[in-house]
């Protein structure tokens, strides 16, 4: 059995992905750049904050247009927006079967830990009224490389006592999904396949993430 279930947070256990996507599809078009849709935005799921503006920026050529300072202030300012767009986060926007997972792993001994990119985690989890289910929260200010490296998965792992091979992780990301497989866990996705890969088991959304499922999952994969 797992003895670990890894979260990460915008786009598994709510939707504030779609509010990373808005925030900097208008921070992009204020300065110029057009080209930030749905299907470049997968390329941002998962990425920092600073990873995610030097992306943007390479898009519109402007890669070395900003100052640090200039750089500093634009993701500032999609930051501004973006907590701005989640203060009225509620429990009840926690996705379809998160809480009910929550409760099951805590049930069963599991031990939960959140291996999210974003520095506004702590506070989502209380706007959601969630904090008290997790174990653990790794902190992505002090892991040396961000999403795509695995290091968010492992200090998640290792904050509950535990290793990336003896747990799950659960991602909506093509950069968090590659973090996974290289912390040695076994990752979960939630979206679509043509996006997190054919390789790995991939559900349409997070009402599949119950802990049966999970546990015939890790059987057929690790068992
Ligand atoms: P912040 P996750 C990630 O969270 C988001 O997917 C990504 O869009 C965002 O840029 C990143 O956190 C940093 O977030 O700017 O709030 O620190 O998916 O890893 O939970
Ligand atoms: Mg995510």
């Amino acid at each position: 059995m797992f003895k670990a279930v890894l979260f990460d947070l915008d786009g598994v256990i709510t939707d504030t992905a779609e509010y990373h996507f808005r925030a900097w599809k208008a921070l992009a078009e204020e300065i110029g750049i057009d080209g930030v849709d749905r299907e470049f935005n997968e390329q941002l799921k998962g990425v920092s904050r600073e990873d995610s503006l030097k992306k943007i920026l390479a898009l519109g050529g402007q890669e070395n247009k900003y100052s640090a300072s200039e750089f500093a202030e634009l993701a500032q300012r999609k930051n501004d927006n973006y907590v701005q767009m989640i203060q009225d986060v509620s429990p009840e926007d926690v996705y379809p079967g998160i809480l009910q997972l929550l409760k099951d792993l805590r049930a069963n001994g599991v031990k939960i830990a959140l291996a999210s990119a974003s520095k506004n985690g702590p506070f989502l989890l209380e706007r959601m009224a969630l904090t008290s289910y997790f174990d653990a929260i790794a902190d992505p200010a002090k892991v040396a490389a961000s999403k795509p490296a695995p290091d968010i998965f492992i200090a998640a792992a290792e904050a509950v006592g535990t290793t990336g091979q003896d747990s799950i992780g659960l991602e909506d990301s093509q950069a968090g999904i590659q973090a996974i497989k290289d912390s040695g866990a076994l990752p979960i996705g939630v979206g679509r396949p043509e996006d997190l890969g054919f390789d790995i088991v991939v559900v349409p959304d997070t009402s599949h993430y119950t802990f049966e499922f999970l546990k015939k999952v890790w059987e057929e994969n690790r068992g």
